[in-house]
C-alpha cells in the first residue's frame, strides 16, 4: 500500500512506520492519522513482522505535534469525534510490540504519540515537551494520563503546566525515554531493543502488554487477577510448552503465537 504522509516499510521481523511531512515538521494532521490506522492494520496482517518501529523522516522532528492549521478550525463539536485520541489508543492497545524512535522534535501530540509506544529510544538532538497549555488547549491526547503514568504526577504536572521542552538526556534521567544515543545510532538502538523482543513469545509479549497497560488502571486485586487470567491463558498455549521444552532440551524456541 502507498501513503502520503507516512513511509511504510519492513526489515526482515521489524516494521517501519515513518512520519512523512518534514516540511511541516511531520505535523499530525487528521489525514496522516488515518493513514497510520491503515498501516497497522496492514502490520498486523503480516505475521513476518514482529515489532512496530514508529520514527520521523529528516533529522529535526518526529512529530511537532497535532497540525495547528487543523486545531485552529477545529469546533468543539468536532473534538467530539473520533479523533488522535482514538488512533493513540488503538497504537498502545496493539497487538505486536512498538518502538517509539524519537528522532527530533516530540511536541504535543508528537510526545503523546510516543508514549503510547511500549519503549521510546530518542537521538540525543531530541527536545520533548507538551507545549499545549501555551495554545489554550490540554494535552489532550492522552497526554495528561499517560505522561504522568509515565514518569510519575510530580514532574508530569510541572512539564504540562510550564510546557517546558527538555532534553533527551533529561528525559533519559526522568525514565521518559530508555536511552539517548546520537542520531545515527538512533534506529540501531531500536532494532537492538526489537532484536531481544522479536524472539520471545508473540502470546506471552500480547499478554504481558495487556496486563502491564490494563492493571496500572485498576487497584492491586483487580490487576492481580488480570495478570494471573492472563498466565493462565499462556499456560495452555503451544509457545508455553515449546519455550519451556526448548528450555529443558537446551535449544531455541520455535514460537508460533498460539
Ligand atoms: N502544526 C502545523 N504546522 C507546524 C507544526 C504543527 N504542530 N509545527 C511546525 N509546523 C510548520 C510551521 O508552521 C512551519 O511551516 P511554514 O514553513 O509553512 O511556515 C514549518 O512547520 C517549519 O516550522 P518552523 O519554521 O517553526 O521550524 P523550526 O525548526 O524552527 O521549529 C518546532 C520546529 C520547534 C517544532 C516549531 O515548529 C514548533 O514549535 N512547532 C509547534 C509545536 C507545538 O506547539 N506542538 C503542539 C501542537 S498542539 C498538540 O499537539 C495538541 C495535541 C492534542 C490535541 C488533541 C486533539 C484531539
Amino acid at each position: 500500500m502507498t501513503y502520503k504522509n507516512i513511509l511504510v516499510h519492513q526489515e526482515r521481523e521489524l516494521g517501519f512506520i515513518k512520519l512523512n511531512r518534514p516540511e511541516q515538521r511531520n505535523a499530525l494532521n487528521i489525514e496522516t492519522l488515518q493513514e497510520i490506522e491503515k498501516a497497522l492494520e496492514e502490520i498486523k496482517a503480516n505475521q513476518d513482522i514482529r515489532v512496530v518501529v514508529i520514527t520521523g523522516s529528516g533529522e529535526k522532528s518526529f512529530a511537532a505535534g497535532a497540525d495547528i492549521k487543523e486545531l485552529n478550525k477545529r469546533t468543539m463539536i468536532e473534538a467530539l469525534q473520533p479523533n488522535m485520541t482514538a488512533t493513540f489508543r488503538k497504537i498502545e492497545e496493539y497487538e505486536k510490540p512498538t518502538i517509539a524512535a524519537i528522532n527530533g522534535y516530540a511536541l504535543g501530540g508528537g510526545l503523546e504519540l510516543a508514549l503510547t509506544c511500549d519503549i521510546r529510544v530518542a537521538s540525543l538532538n531530541a527536545k520533548m515537551g507538551l507545549p499545549e497549555v501555551g495554545l489554550g488547549i490540554i494535552p489532550g491526547a492522552g497526554g495528561t494520563q499517560r505522561l504522568s503514568r509515565t514518569i510519575g504526577k510530580g514532574k508530569a504536572m510541572e512539564l504540562i503546566l510550564t510546557g517546558e521542552v527538555i532534553s533527551a538526556e533529561e528525559a533519559k534521567d526522568i525514565g521518559l525515554v530508555s536511552a539517548a544515543v546520537p542520531q545515527e545510532e538512533l534506529i540501531e538502538k531500536a532494532k537492538e531493543y526489537a532484536s531481544k523482543i522479536s524472539i520471545k513469545g508473540p502470546l506471552a509479549l500480547r499478554l504481558a502488554k495487556t496486563a502491564v497497560n490494563r492493571g496500572i488502571d485498576v487497584e492491586m486485586e483487580t490487576a492481580l487477577y488480570l495478570e494471573k487470567l492472563s498466565q493462565t491463558i499462556l499456560m495452555g498455549s503451544y509457545d508455553k510448552q515449546e519455550g519451556t521444552q526448548a528450555f529443558l532440551d537446551k535449544r531455541k524456541p520455535h514460537f508460533k503465537g498460539e
